[in-house]
């Protein structure tokens, strides 16, 4: 049975008489809706609990994090903004309802925008600062007091050996229609494995970081400033490079994510340098050269990691993203192969526009 909304929205404090609650959004992952009430508006999400499986774990993180983060804010006069969790009437933070379903409630950042391209510099640059100061303000987070909400999740080792699972089982039957795919991704297999590695010898830190930054991520005000960073499920221990790298496959992406004609799909050097130079302007005295030095590929890894995770998805019967029909994990998939060959094709360029900014 379909879930009764506003009684669900009921469970919390919330000021004012609920009016409304209707889907909003268009993330991969969580049901998202907004509630409208007598005095304010708020976000209700139902948590996917196929992809956490510890939501009382990615809670704890989750509010820590956001008071810190409140904390900075109000400590530094920041004009950045921060989704804060509101409590049940219980005093949780979450509400379990009689199907085991976990929901939360968040302050509504009003008047905000997202994007799911950069149109321009301006809004590369705003996100890169976003992002980056976000990475800022939490360097002094205790970082081993954060869980893990998905295990692995940027692991190269763990993506590949998910992806050789998912064509040995070929549970949907479709590995014969991904051949090509298949081919793409695993050639590129030995090179992909430099940030792993450079994790395992230690020659990176271990942060406090984001590890979802794509470009609707960031809440935007009307001039293209960007507000507030969004979609806190993966706040955990990582690899500033994930960060970053994440950011640029739908930052300097000149097409969509899913874009299913090749010709949209490139990656813009003006606004992978916009996104970079906001980024470093706000990270430049936290990172270390190892960091810096593996910037630039940071984005081909994260791009082949995505084109593996969806042709993975694909290859399981779509069971982890929300798709819009049957072969738009294989769109997907095609999208992001076809932004990394243009990444491949401008590799010494990336280097010399990262090299260039920290020269200053
Ligand atoms: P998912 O994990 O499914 O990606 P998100 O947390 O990113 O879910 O939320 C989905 C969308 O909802 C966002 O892309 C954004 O448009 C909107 N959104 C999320 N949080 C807020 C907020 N606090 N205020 C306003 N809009 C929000
Ligand atoms: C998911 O939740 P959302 O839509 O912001 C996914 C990211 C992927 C992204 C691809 C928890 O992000 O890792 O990069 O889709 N989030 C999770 O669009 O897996
Ligand atoms: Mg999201």
């Amino acid at each position: 049975m379909a879930p009764d909304l506003i009684t669900i929205a009921e469970r919390f404090r919330l000021n004012g008489t609920i009016r409304n609650v209707f889907p909003y959004g268009s993330g991969h992952i969580n049901d998202t809706f907004k509630v409208l009430t007598s005095e304010k508006n708020y976000l209700l999400q139902r948590v996917n609990q196929e992809v956490f499986k510890d939501v009382r774990g990615l809670t704890s993180n989750l509010v820590r994090v956001t008071d810190f983060l409140s904390d900075k804010i109000a400590e530094a006069q920041s004009s950045m903004e921060v989704m804060m969790p509101i409590r049940t009437v219980n005093g949780t933070y979450f509400y379990m309802d009689d199907e085991s379903e976990f929901w939360r409630v968040f302050t509504f950042i009003e008047g905000s925008k997202t994007y799911d391209r950069a149109l321009n510099v301006k809004i590369a640059e705003a996100g890169g600062h976003a992002f980056g100061w976000f990475l800022k303000m939490l360097s002094d987070f205790p970082v081993d007091t954060l869980m893990e909400t998905i295990p692995n999740f940027h692991d190269a080792v763990f993506r590949l050996n998910n992806l050789k699972r998912a064509i040995e089982n070929d549970k949907a039957g479709r590995v014969k229609a991904a051949q090509n795919d298949i081919a793409f991704a695993l050639d590129r297999e030995a090179e992909m494995m430099a940030i792993y590695q450079a994790g395992q010898e230690g020659s990176i830190p271990v942060r406090v970081t984001h590890n979802d930054t794509k470009i609707n991520n960031v809440l935007f005000d009307e001039n293209d400033k960007a507000r507030c960073v969004i979609d806190l499920d993966t706040v955990m221990p990582g690899y500033v490079l994930y960060d970053f790298g994440d950011a640029i496959r739908t930052y300097a992406n000149t097409g969509d994510e899913d874009d299913p004609d090749p010709d949209h799909i490139s990656m813009n050097p003006d606004l992978f340098r916009a996104f970079a130079e906001g980024y470093l302007g706000e990270t430049k005295e936290v990172l270390t050269q190892s960091e810096i030095d593996l910037m630039a590929f940071s984005a081909r890894y994260i791009t082949w990691e995505q084109t593996i995770r969806f042709l993975t998805d694909y290859l399981n019967g779509d069971i982890y993203y929300k798709i819009k029909h049957p072969d738009h994990n294989l769109i997907r998939t095609r999208a992001q192969a076809q932004l990394l060959k243009s990444m491949e094709q401008q590799s010494g360029g990336m280097e010399t526009i990262i090299r260039e900014i920290m020269k200053g």
